[in-house]
């Protein structure tokens, strides 16, 4: 697709310096050149995409960032809106019209859509894959986000962010380290402080509250009225939903209450129980409970914390209007007879 006078595979370049690299990357763009970022849209890789897009708005012809996915969490649509992200959906047939293209956030084998486009630049936090190539490749799978990768582009080019711009990158780093309790490096506290200056903590409060939808709201008073407490655990199906994330905030709601130990939220999405389940991990694995459970029936797993299982109705042999709380109870019956003692 791009002709590149630079074979080269770019991971065998060293460079000495970050002002090396950016400079590296930027030889890699002429004025006549259009450039397709391409993203699987998060507030990762949305906040990454802005700053590339700032970084090379003036050196190129032109400069369009796509999105491979739908976007449908509530947050995330609110951070493309309220921060004036400019996203093209992508298609197939908008790589004609391009001549260069830059993957942010990812790496080429991680999505079907990416997997035959020969890229420019590559600039990643996930661990390192085999199997492909790029004129510029830039992983640091010890950072907590691609956006702390590109704050440190913006400082060495002394490029002063945009509110909208330092917003977002601010949200994914917050986003991707989970406020920093989760594979936060010293780069990315570093990068959240630089960038504070330049954001708006009212935006960014925004974003970050906007989890819910009015509608939604009556999934809510399902699950108020149909909890079940069994000992310190609560169960509760709330039936068809709109969104599986709704079934998150109820179960993290309900996890918030001093007596519960345990937390388990079913509803019907997609043709599939999903289920998600919540502990405070104090000698409790909520990640191997899920998977003990559930690891013959569909996908299942997660964290001493948190975990999610995901089951086809068809697997359960159950009709999807006759599921129950009851019947989730039941489906964790034998896993809590013979673990009594980790309640
Ligand atoms: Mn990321």
């Amino acid at each position: 697709m791009s002709e590149s006078k630079n074979s080269r595979n770019s991971k065998k370049i060293k460079f000495r310096s970050n002002k090396e690299r950016v400079n590296y990357f930027l030889s890699l763009f002429e004025k006549a050149d259009r450039v397709l970022i391409l993203i699987w849209a998060d507030p990762d890789s949305l906040a990454s995409a802005l700053a590339v897009k700032r970084i090379l708005q003036k050196k190129v012809e032109k400069i369009t960032i796509s999105n491979v996915n739908e976007i449908s969490r509530l947050n995330n649509q609110v951070m493309v809106k309220s921060l004036k992200i400019p996203l093209q959906k992508y298609r197939r047939d908008l790589l004609e019209e391009y001549n260069k293209f830059i993957l942010v956030d990812s790496q080429p084998l991680h999505r079907e859509e990416f997997k035959d486009i020969h890229f420019t630049a590559v600039i990643d936090h996930h661990p390192e894959t085999e199997g492909w190539e790029a004129d510029f490749v830039d992983i640091r799978p010890e950072y907590g986000a691609t956006a702390t990768i590109l704050s440190e582009y913006l400082r060495v080019l002394k490029i002063k962010p945009s509110v909208y711009l330092a917003t977002a990158l601010v949200y994914a780093i917050k986003t991707d380290t989970d406020n920093f309790e989760k594979s936060a490096q010293l780069q990315d506290v570093l990068a959240f402080q630089k960038l504070y200056k330049y954001m708006n903590k009212h935006l960014l409060a925004k974003i970050e509250s906007s989890d819910l939808r009015r509608s939604e709201l009556k999934y809510f008073k399902v699950a108020l009225n149909q909890l079940k407490f069994k000992k310190k655990r609560v169960f509760v199906y709330v039936g068809k939903v709109s969104n599986s994330d709704v079934l998150v905030l109820i179960a993290d709601f309900l996890n918030k209450v001093y007596e519960t130990s345990w937390v388990f939220v079913g509803g019907e999405y997609k043709k599939k129980l999903v289920i998600i389940i919540r502990c405070d991990g104090y000698r409790k694995d909520a990640g191997k409970l899920a998977t003990r459970v559930f690891k013959n029936l569909g996908l299942a797993g997660g964290h001493r914390e948190k975990a999610r299982a995901e089951i086809p109705f068809e697997n359960l042999e159950v009709d999807p209007s006759r599921f129950s709380t009851n019947s989730l109870i039941n489906l964790f019956k034998n896993y809590f007879k013979d673990t009594k003692k980790s309640s």
